[in-house]
C-alpha cells in the first residue's frame, strides 16, 4: 500500500484522489488545509487535475509559506513511496504544459496534457483541467459562484442602500434582484460548461470525464456520461475520491473535519485569468 507521508492514525486510504484548483502561490490557496487532507488521506493514483501552483501572474504577487512547502514535500512524498502521480496542468500552470511532449516525469510526477483513469469497476475516465471550454462560460456575471451567504448579504446591503436612496429622494433599486439575475446567469454558465465537457467526452467514447477549473464541485450524469468536477482548495475544499470498488465520492473537506473557511483573514483570490478582470475571476481562477 502506498502511503502519503507519515503513518497517520486515522489514515483513509483510497484508489484514487483527484485534486486541482490549489492556487499553491497565492494567498487565497488554503495549503494548510490540503496539507491536512493528504496527510489523513493515502491512495494508489493521486490525480493533480490543474492550477496545482499558480503561475500565471507570478511576478506580481508571489505568496508562499510553510503550508504550501508542505503540500509540495506531501505530493513528493507520495510519488516517492510509490504513489503514481500524475500532474495535468491547467490555464494558471500552463507555463508546464510546453513541457508535456518531452514526456518529462519530475520527482516520480507525471506531467500529461490529459489522462485516462479506469475505475476498479469499469468505468473509463477523461481526466482533463477544462479551460479549453472557457468560451462558454465568459459571459458569466460577477458573484458567479457564491453561495447562500452572499445573497443573505446582499440583501442586507440592499436595505441600506435603499434608505440611504431614498433620504436622497431616488426610487427603490432592487440590488438582490440584479444579484438574483446575475446568479441565474452564473449558473447557466456552468450548465453550458458541464454540459461542454460531458459532450467531449461522449464523443470520444469515455464514460466519463474529471475536471476542476470553475471551482465548483459537482458529481452528476450529463448526457448519459458522468460530469465529475474535484472544486478547488480556494473558495471551498473538496477532492473526488475513488474507493477500492470503483465507487466515486465528493469529499469536503472543511465539512468532513469541521473546519472554518473563516479561520484567517479573508482569502485573497488568485488573479484574474483573463483580461475580462473581476467579471471571469470567480468562474476561471
Ligand atoms: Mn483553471
Amino acid at each position: 500500500m502506498n502511503a502519503f507521508s507519515q503513518p497517520h492514525p486515522a489514515q483513509t486510504a483510497y484508489r484514487s484522489v483527484f485534486i486541482s484548483d490549489v492556487h499553491l502561490g497565492t494567498r487565497g490557496c488554503r495549503a494548510e488545509f490540503l496539507a491536512d487532507f493528504l496527510k489523513q488521506n493515502k491512495c494508489e493514483n493521486l490525480f493533480l487535475v490543474g492550477d496545482i501552483i499558480d503561475g500565471w501572474r507570478l511576478k506580481r504577487s508571489w505568496f508562499w509559506d510553510k503550508h504550501h512547502d508542505e503540500v509540495l514535500r506531501l505530493v513528493l512524498k507520495a510519488a516517492r513511496a510509490g504513489t503514481n502521480v500524475v500532474y495535468v496542468p491547467g490555464n494558471h500552470d500552463e507555463m508546464l504544459r510546453k513541457y508535456i511532449s518531452l514526456g518529462i516525469e519530475i520527482c516520480g510526477i507525471k506531467l500529461q496534457m490529459e489522462a485516462e483513469h479506469t475505475t476498479a469497476d469499469g468505468k473509463r475516465l477523461l481526466i482533463t483541467h477544462g479551460d479549453m471550454f472557457d468560451s462558454v462560460v465568459r459571459h458569466a456575471k460577477l458573484l458567479a459562484l457564491l453561495g447562500d451567504w452572499a445573497y443573505t448579504a446582499a440583501l442586507t446591503v440592499n436595505r441600506y442602500f435603499n434608505i440611504v436612496r431614498s433620504r436622497l429622494g431616488y426610487p427603490y433599486w432592487s440590488l438582490s434582484a440584479w444579484l438574483k439575475l446575475q446568479v441565474k446567469e452564473a449558473v447557466k454558465a456552468i450548465d453550458r460548461f458541464e454540459t461542454a465537457l460531458a459532450d467531449d467526452a461522449k464523443a470520444r467514447g469515455f464514460d466519463g470525464v474529471v475536471c476542476g477549473h470553475i471551482h465548483h464541485a459537482e458529481m452528476r450524469p450529463v448526457n448519459g456520461v458522468m460530469y465529475l468536477n474535484d472544486g478547488d482548495w480556494v473558495e471551498s475544499c473538496t477532492a473526488l475520491v475513488e474507493h477500492f470498488d470503483g465507487r466515486l465520492e465528493l469529499v469536503d473537506w472543511v465539512a468532513r473535519q469541521k473546519l472554518s473557511m473563516l479561520a484567517r483573514p479573508a482569502p485573497k483570490l488568485p488573479p484574474a485569468a483573463t483580461p475580462e478582470g473581476a467579471t471571469a475571476r470567480a468562474l476561471s481562477a
